[in-house]
């Protein structure tokens, strides 16, 4: 079992906020966490972030900055930006976007006006709220036009992209998303964008780790920018990258800065150096490969007790399920999971008839279950466990629940997670 880290200077500080850090420690110990967007970070990434280079201002970019005293800051940075373009083999990379909303947003502001339209996929086929989506800024100061999946085969409609980019005429087009079990056709969309004279932005956030680790096909010969988060696949801090090719390299920088941002979190991009340079080594692409080995492993056994997967399956780190067949809704069975010691999150469907507050999926992933060790032979184990969660959920059976949260915590005690202590 672990025990919180003793963190004495902010226990003797703030005891009370120490306690809270202490307690997350114990339940990201002792949970099996499934939502594909998060992971654990090494203790070298986290150590990173703590460090004083927080307390600097860099405002500009290594060698013409606007403040003084960046001898140590300046090389921090240019190490992040050169290992970027090394691991996704870039001509240029902006490390300093503070998470995936104002990298995407930052992308608008290089290549768009207010009023353009942009062609994004839907958020509830999968897509992200910056991809045009109405109820973000993007799809208010923008014109969002947004296209989806084939109802039978809940695969991405090329012929419908490609007939609403002749007809939009977008600036922008997006490809990737938050809920896409799929590969993404990155050749497709390259080819598409070519023929209307739009700007390619494949946003990789899902899957940077796998593209990283040769798990994923590579969208550098045909996006003209590339905008991920560090913190998820990538297994980084919470920040986010910009790359692009060099002709594009000065529009995408003073859209960043100083278009939408002050100074860069030194910190941050610190940490993103030290996920980087543990990308580039050969046993990150045995983790981005075993995390899609586990997710087609998790798959299968989930097929094989009746669940109803979005796509049929998958190719990546992520899994849809729509639990419609199952009687309840996501949002009930995400609970009922969470309660089982097993962090899901409730997700829309393509097509689905529910809202999104509860609505008939869930979504689930392998990250951080691959980072802690787990291989496919734990597959059939964790369906099972989600199998009786579902069937608890909808029968109210609390009882079963407890007894699976104890089952969890105690195959998670023997898989200790990277950067947390160990008893
Ligand atoms: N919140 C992220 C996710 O969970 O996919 C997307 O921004």
């Amino acid at each position: 079992m672990s025990q919180p880290l003793s963190h004495p200077a902010l226990s003797a500080a703030d005891p009370e906020l120490a306690a809270l850090v202490g307690a997350e420690e114990q339940l990201q110990a002792d949970t099996l966490r499934l939502i594909p967007s998060e992971n654990y970070v090494s203790a070298a990434v986290l150590e990173a972030t703590g460090t004083v280079l927080q307390n600097k201002y860099s405002e500009g970019y290594a060698g013409r900055r606007y403040y003084e005293g960046q001898q140590n800051i300046d090389q921090v940075e240019t190490l992040a930006v050169e290992r970027a373009k090394a691991v996704f083999g870039v001509e240029h990379a902006n490390v300093q976007p503070y998470s995936g909303s104002p990298a995407n947003l930052a992308a608008y502001l290089a290549f768009a006006e207010p009023g353009d339209t942009v062609l994004g996929m839907a958020l509830p086929m999968g897509g992200h709220l910056t991809h045009g989506w109405g109820v973000s800024a993007t799809g208010t100061w923008f014109r969002g036009v947004q296209y989806g999946v084939r109802p039978d085969s809940a695969l991405i409609d090329f012929d419908e992209v490609r007939d609403l980019a002749r007809k939009e005429r977008p600036k922008i087009i997006f490809c990737g998303g938050t809920a896409v079990p799929r590969t993404i056709d990155f050749a497709a969309f390259g080819e598409i964008a070519r023929e209307v004279d739009a700007v390619l932005v494949a946003d990789i956030a899902h899957i940077a780790g796998l593209i990283a680790g040769g798990a994923h096909p590579s969208p550098v010969p045909h996006a003209d920018v590339i905008s991920t988060t560090t913190h998820k696949t990538l297994r980084g801090p919470r920040g986010a990258m910009l790359m692009s090719r060099a002709s594009h390299a000065k529009a995408v920088d003073k859209a960043v800065f100083p278009g939408l941002q002050g100074g860069p979190h030194n910190h941050t991009t610190a940490a993103i150096a030290v996920a980087l340079r543990e990308a580039a080594a050969p046993s990150f692409r045995d983790y981005a490969h075993a995390v899609v080995a586990n997710a087609k492993a998790l798959a299968e056994a989930l097929l094989a007790r009746g669940y109803d997967l979005v796509s049929g399956g998958t190719d990546n780190h992520l899994v849809l399920i729509d639990l419609t067949s199952k009687d309840v809704s996501g949002k009930v069975a995400a609970k009922a999971l969470d309660r089982a010691g097993i962090v899901v999150n409730y997700n829309t469907v393509p097509f689905d008839p529910r809202k999104p507050f509860d609505p008939s999926g869930i979504r689930i992933g392998t990250p951080s279950l691959t980072s802690r060790g787990l291989g496919t032979d734990r597959m059939p184990l964790v369906a099972e466990w989600i199998d009786r969660s579902v069937q608890a959920a909808a029968k109210g059976d609390e009882d079963a629940l407890t007894v699976i949260r104890g089952e969890v915590a105690e195959l998670m005690a023997a898989y200790p997670a990277p950067g947390l202590p160990t008893a």
